[in-house]
C-alpha cells in the first residue's frame, strides 16, 4: 500500500509535479485558454496547485471525445470486460486510497480520519458497479397476441452523461458517477468543483493506469458559470448527473431544456432529526451531535433539526453542547482531529453570517457560535460545532441549509405533530428518529417525506441501498439497484412470430 508520512502537502506525491492538465480524450492537455487556477488548503491557505481552467471550449473538446468513444470501440465492450474494468480500477484505489485520502483532506478540509474512514465505501462502490455491469437486463412480456408477437425490453447505456459534482466529498462523488457509467457503458465528462479539483484529477490517471479507453472517462476541471453551465447547456450530451445546491439545480434544470437532456439531482437539505424522550441517551447524544458535526456540517443529509422531546429538552441539548466541546477542531491532516475548517472563504462567510442571522431570531446559543482564530486556526476557515436552543419553526436557521457546524434544536410534543413540523420545509433528503419504542420509530418511518430515514443511527449509507431526495432535495437515486437504471434508456422490442 502506498503510504505517505508524513501526510502533508509538501510530501504528498501529486502535488510535487508539474501544474496539473485537463483529462480529455486520454490525454493530459492544457485548458484552450491557456488560464489556470489555484487551489488552496482551506486549514492553512497554502496553495496546493496551479490547476488548468476548463471552460466552453475545453467541454466541447471533451464531450466530442466521450461522443467518438461511446459510438466507438467501447460500445461492443461485453459486461464481463466492463466488471473487469472496474474491479481492476477498485484495486487501484485500494492501492493509492491513503494518498486519495490525504488529497482530499489537503484539498477541502476533512479531517484524513474522516477520508480514511470511507475506504470501505468508495471501494464498495466500485466492486457493486462492477456486479451490476453484468446483471443488467430487459424483461420478455407476454403480451396480448401471444405466438404471434414476441416482445421484450432492451437496457441500453444512456450515452454521454455530464456529471457536476460539488467539493464536500471529491473521491466519493467522482466514484458515484463513473462507476455507474461505465457500469453501463455510458462515457462521462466530470467537471469537478472549482474549490476541490485534484482528487478527480488523481482518479483519472488512475483510471488510465486500469485501462479505461480513451474518451471514455474526462475531467475538466473550471467554474460552475462557465465549464458548469457549458457541460448542462451542451447539445451533445444526454444526461446530467448533479449534486449541489438547489439553486445550481434549478439551473441545470434550465439548461438541460435545449435538448431535453436526462437529469437527477443530488441536492441539499435541511433535515429533521428526532429525539424522543425513551431515547437510548448514552448512544443518541454522540448521534444526533455527529449527525450534523460529521465533516463540519458540510454533508447534505446533515440533522440540522433536532427536534427533542419538550421533557428532555433541556438535559439533552445541554449534553449535546458539553459533547460538541470535547471535539478536536484543527488542520484534518492531524489524525486525531475530528473537526477540520470549511470548504473556504465564502462558506465561512456563509456560515458566520447564519450564526449571527440565528443570535438576531433569538436563538440561544449553547456552544460554539463564533468563528475560532487562536494561533494556527486564524489561517483557515474554523468554526467550532455549534448548538442553538430556543429555535422555532419559522427561523432562517431551522429553514436554510447552513452548511456548517451548526444545531437548530426545537422542542416538540407529540409523534403527529413532530412529524408535520418536521415535514415543514422545501428538502427531504435525510432524517432521522430516536427511540426504543418500535411503533413509533415506525410511524415516524412512514410519515417523513424524505429520502432516507435512519433509526437510533445517522448517515449510515451502503452501495446497495439507494440515496437521494424528495421535494427539493431533487430526483433520481445514488447506490442501489435504481443507480444504474439512471444511467439507461428502455428499448421496446416486438417481432411477429407468426
Ligand atoms: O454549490 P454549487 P456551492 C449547498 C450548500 C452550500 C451551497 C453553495 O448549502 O452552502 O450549496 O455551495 C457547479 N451550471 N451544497 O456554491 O454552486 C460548481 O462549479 C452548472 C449542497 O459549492 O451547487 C460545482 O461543481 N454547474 C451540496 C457544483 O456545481 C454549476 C454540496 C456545486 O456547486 C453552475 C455542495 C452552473 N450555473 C453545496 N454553478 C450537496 N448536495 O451535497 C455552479 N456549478
Amino acid at each position: 500500500m502506498n503510504v505517505i508520512t508524513p501526510l502533508d502537502a509538501r510530501s504528498h506525491p501529486f502535488l510535487t509535479g508539474k501544474p496539473k492538465r485537463l483529462f480529455i480524450d486520454g490525454k493530459w492537455v492544457e485548458a484552450a485558454s491557456g488560464k489556470t487556477f489555484r487551489t488552496c488548503n482551506p486549514a492553512t491557505g497554502e496553495v496546493l496547485a496551479e490547476v488548468a481552467e476548463g471552460d466552453a471550449e475545453d467541454i466541447d473538446r471533451a464531450v466530442a471525445a466521450a461522443r467518438r468513444a461511446f459510438e466507438g470501440p467501447w460500445s461492443r465492450w461485453k459486461p464481463a470486460e466492463r466488471q473487469r474494468l472496474l474491479l481492476k480500477l477498485a484495486d487501484l484505489v485500494e492501492a493509492h486510497i491513503e494518498e486519495l485520502s490525504a488529497l482530499d483532506t489537503l484539498d477541502m478540509g476533512a479531517p484524513i480520519s474522516r477520508t480514511r474512514g470511507n475506504r470501505q465505501r468508495v471501494l464498495g462502490m466500485l466492486r457493486y458497479y462492477a456486479g451490476q455491469a453484468v446483471s443488467i437486463h430487459g424483461e420478455t412480456i407476454p403480451n396480448s397476441l401471444p405466438g404471434e408477437i414476441h416482445s421484450f425490453t432492451l437496457k441500453e447505456p444512456v450515452g454521454v452523461v455530464g456529471a457536476i459534482i460539488p467539493w464536500n466529498g471529491p473521491l466519493g462523488a467522482s466514484i458515484w458517477k463513473i462507476g455507474p457509467a461505465l457500469a453501463t457503458g455510458c462515457t462521462v465528462v466530470l467537471k469537478p468543483a472549482e474549490e476541490a479539483p485534484l482528487t478527480p484529477l488523481r482518479l483519472a490517471e488512475l483510471c488510465q493506469e486500469a485501462g479505461v479507453p480513451e474518451g471514455v472517462v474526462n475531467v475538466v476541471p473550471g467554474y460552475g458559470e462557465t465549464a458548469g453551465a457549458a457541460l448542462a447547456g451542451h447539445r451533445d450530451v444526454d444526461k446530467v448527473a448533479f449534486t449541489g445546491s438547489h439553486v445550481t439545480g434549478q439551473k441545470i434544470v434550465q439548461a438541460s431544456a435545449g435538448n431535453l437532456k436526462r437529469v437527477s439531482l443530488e441536492l441539499g437539505g435541511k433535515s429533521p432529526d428526532i429525539v424522543f424522550a425513551d431515547a437510548d441517551m448514552d448512544w443518541a447524544v454522540p448521534g444526533a451531535a455527529m449527525a450534523v458535526f460529521s465533516n463540519s456540517g458540510q454533508i447534505c443529509s446533515a440533522g440540522t433539526r433536532m427536534f427533542v422531546e419538550r421533557r428532555i429538552y433541556e438535559e439533552f441539548t445541554a449534553r449535546v453542547a458539553a459533547f460538541s466541546k470535547t471535539l478536536r477542531v484543527g488542520d484534518g491532516i492531524d489524525p486525531e482531529v475530528q473537526i477540520g475548517p470549511l470548504v473556504s472563504a465564502e462558506q465561512l462567510d456563509r456560515v458566520t453570517g447564519y450564526l449571527a442571522i440565528g443570535r438576531q431570531e433569538g436563538a440561544r446559543p449553547l456552544s460554539g457560535g463564533e468563528r475560532l482564530t487562536e494561533g494556527a486556526l486564524a489561517k483557515g476557515y474554523f468554526v467550532p460545532p455549534t448548538v442553538f436552543a430556543d429555535v422555532t419553526d419559522g427561523m432562517r436557521i431551522a429553514q436554510e441549509e447552513i452548511f456548517g457546524p451548526v444545531i437548530s434544536a426545537i422542542p416538540f410534543d407529540s409523534v403527529e405533530e413532530v412529524i408535520a413540523r418536521g415535514n415543514r420545509t422545501s428538502f427531504g433528503l435525510g432524517s432521522g428518529v430516536w427511540t426504543r419504542d418500535v411503533t413509533k420509530a415506525h410511524q415516524v418511518a412512514k410519515g417523513l417525506r424524505a429520502g432516507s430515514v435512519w433509526v437510533n443511527c445517522y448517515q449510515a449509507m451502503d452501495p446497495a441501498v439507494p440515496f437521494g431526495g424528495y421535494k427539493m432535495s431533487g430526483y433520481g437515486r445514488e447506490s442501489g439497484l435504481q443507480h444504474v437504471e439512471e444511467y439507461l434508456n428502455v428499448k421496446a422490442v416486438w417481432i411477429r412470430t407468426a
